[in-house]
């Protein structure tokens, strides 16, 4: 059985970790090679406690990643990759919210995406760091590189894996599609939650009806002029449905505010914005949006 490594314990690296144990895979959790980290990390999910091993160093041995990471770590992962490859047979998996402007040239071809939208947290318990499954969603799995998804099936090993984990998990063709999806969502949700210092499903009792169709409209016109269809009003729907179903939950926006961390939002509304303007248009909402957050957490970065 090859083993798994996890990048980034953050909830949802956590909660994958997690479903692969529970379910029998061999789990070990990759720290920064710069990291003071503790050999064993231990996670309190339903009333258990799990124990991982934790590495600084990759492996010489063949390992599925899965990498749950911030938008602004991929670029850093993926050069320390470049610089020391995996071994022949192993996989590389990468979730993280948002785009990149330059993923054509940074995300391998080899490499697959997951998306989901399950919804966690993590909060300071009686035992320590817990993990709180707040909103029960779904995820999909394909090739980063549309090239290589036309041509190859996913492994199926690969997929019944992660499908027993965290249920249900789709073998999507279309990853970009999916990924489009995904940004719209998070573009509607979770600069929102900061503003308004919410969990998901508050959102739904808010007067924001007019702003998230606003969003959705320059969201929508910057994927069609990259060739992806995707009409506004599917685009609200499906923001609404996913904010009701992780209506418990923490967006990881709001969970990094309140960490003080850096946030994703140049990679979601940040990313249409700048978008729409290379594309000589404006975008004002989500351009409004992006420069709120930013200014809400302009010293963040610094206390990283
Ligand atoms: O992806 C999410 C996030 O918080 O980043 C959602 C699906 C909105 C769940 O909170």
């Amino acid at each position: 059985m090859t083993p798994w490594l996890v990048v980034g314990s953050g909830a949802l690296g956590s909660l994958m970790a997690v479903g692969l144990q529970r379910t029998g895979q061999q789990v070990q959790l990759k720290a920064r090679a710069d990291s003071a980290a503790a050999p064993q990390l231990q996670i309190h999910a339903n009333q258990h406690n799990y124990e991982f091993p934790v590495y600084t160093s990759w492996p010489a041995q063949p390992v599925r990643v899965f990498a749950a990471i911030k938008a602004y770590q991929v670029a850093p992962l993926l050069n320390e990759l470049r610089a020391r490859p995996l071994a022949p047979g192993s996989e590389l998996i990468l979730s993280y919210n948002g785009m990149l402007d330059d993923e054509a040239s940074l995300i391998p071809s080899a490499a697959l995406h997951w998306v989901t939208t399950h919804g966690a947290f993590r909060q300071v318990g009686d035992n320590g760091q817990e993990l709180v499954h707040a909103g029960q969603g779904e995820s999909w799995l394909g090739w980063a590189n549309p090239a290589v998804s036309g041509a190859a099936g996913l492994p199926a090993d690969l997929l019944r894996t992660l499908a027993t984990a965290l249920p249900p998990l789709v073998a999507e063709p279309d990853m970009v599609l999916r990924r489009w999806h995904k940004l719209a969502v998070n573009c509607l949700i979770n600069p929102l939650t900061v503003i308004h210092q919410c969990r998901n499903g508050e959102l739904l009792n808010l007067p924001l009806t007019d702003l998230m169709q606003q969003l959705a409209a320059e969201i929508s016109q910057l994927a069609a002029q990259r060739g992806v269809v995707l009409p506004a009003a599917g685009i609200v729907a499906q923001a609404r449905q996913v904010a009701q179903k992780t209506a418990a939950n923490w967006s990881s926006m709001l969970s990094d505010v309140r960490n003080q961390r850096p946030t994703e939002i140049d990679y979601l509304n940040g990313f249409i914005a700048r978008g729409c303007q290379q594309a000589g248009y404006a975008a004002p909402a989500n351009e409004q949006l992006w420069q709120q957050v930013k200014k809400l957490t302009k010293d963040f970065s610094r206390l990283r």
